[in-house]
């Protein structure tokens, strides 16, 4: 073999290697959500922010949601910054509908979509907004734009458990529903090891 393509090889085999080596991405962060009081509470959305801020965002996920009966179906959406969503009309009759947003987060107005087509959105900044159709005042719809992927929705307090998460520094966060709560955010470093009772408080503003 020439020395030329003896070097070649190795580095080859090299870069195959480096190519190769998984990413070590599969560690847990799990716990327990409390709320002061006991109070009940539902739907929490438990996430990881990425603190140097290079969060894996974007699922590349089409999420849907489908107008029907005069409603917005599913009423909570959680999508990813830079997620696509898609808002069907499903009406069984010949009805117009709209999407829009004054929210802070994102101000947009889709126009109108007859039974059977579809409007869509990118939501690339984070937050949480509430949006409307023009035509029928009744109908409003919340989505949750999450700065990171790595999430768990809970019903209720209690247990939570976030796989697959990558070794770094973060800090544990939840969005709950409830002007007079706020959650206490936690800083955890995740190094090649999973993290575990882990208590994330709710308390009282
Ligand atoms: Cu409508």
């Amino acid at each position: 073999m020439k020395l030329s393509t003896y070097y070649a090889t190795f580095f080859l085999t090299l870069v195959f290697i480096c190519a190769a080596k998984p990413a070590l991405s599969n560690q847990t962060v799990s716990g327990v959500v409390s709320i002061q009081g006991n109070k009940s509470l539902s739907n929490i959305i438990v996430y990881l922010e990425n603190k140097n801020g290079s969060n894996s965002t974007s699922t590349n996920t089409a999420h849907e949601v489908v107008q029907r009966r005069l409603r917005f179906r599913p009423g909570l959406n959680i999508v990813v910054q830079g997620d696509l969503v898609k808002f069907l009309n499903a009406e069984n009759r010949e009805i117009d509908h709209n999407v829009y947003s004054l929210s802070g987060v994102k101000t947009f107005d889709l126009g109108l979509a007859e039974r059977g087509s579809q409007l869509e959105m990118t939501f690339d900044k984070p937050g949480v907004l509430n949006y409307y159709c023009s035509v029928h005042k009744l109908m409003e719809g919340r989505m949750v734009v999450l700065p990171t992927r790595h999430y768990v929705k809970l019903g209720e307090p209690g247990a939570f458990e976030i796989t697959g998460v990558p070794s770094g520094d973060w800090t544990l966060k939840a969005i709950i529903f409830h002007r007079r709560y706020k959650t206490k955010p936690l800083d955890i470093t995740v190094s090649n090891k999973s993290i575990t009772n882990l208590n994330l408080s709710i308390i009282k503003k």
